[in-house]
């Protein structure tokens, strides 16, 4: 005879029912410490436009294309990117004016910061994935955004 077969059904019974409530509580805490988070933040961070200097272009994307890039941009974001990334959103990031890349930035900050909790240069900034295109990606599209002082 082995020793746990010493045990009786009922207490072993007893046992997974504690380990199961003890789960389910330390899963609602867990749930519940997550929203506070969420809702505690609620931060929008806008930066103002730069100045046109002489010889910058200022806005030059309508206020659609500004949404849909940074709708795109967000969707390339959002998942695990174990595949890499899609690559051609940001390189219409990257061909945009200084005044429009701020833009950018007020719209993805607008529609996606209080969810993810990131401005779109944090989320950035701790982007990874697979493939080799997305750390030059990454470095250029920060560069540009540490320029212009974005948040
Ligand atoms: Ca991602």
């Amino acid at each position: 005879m082995s020793g746990s077969a010493a045990i009786p059904m009922k207490v072993k019974l007893i046992i997974a029912g504690v380990i199961l409530i003890l789960l389910l509580v330390i899963g609602i805490v867990i749930y519940s410490a997550g929203n506070r988070k969420g809702k505690s933040k609620g931060q929008v961070n806008i930066s103002t436009l730069p100045a046109d200097l002489a010889g910058g272009q200022g806005a030059q994307a309508s206020e659609s294309e500004i949404r849909q890039l940074a709708s795109e941009i967000y969707e390339d974001m959002k998942g695990l990117n174990v595949w890499g990334h899609n690559i051609t959103p940001w390189q219409r990031v990257l061909a945009l004016s200084d005044t429009d890349l701020v833009r950018l930035s007020n719209e993805f900050n607008t529609s996606y910061q209080k969810e993810s909790e990131q401005t779109l240069k944090e989320w950035v900034d701790s982007e990874v994935g697979g493939g080799t295109a997305w750390p030059t990606v990454r470095e250029t599209v920060l560069t540009r955004l540490n320029k212009l002082n974005i948040l």
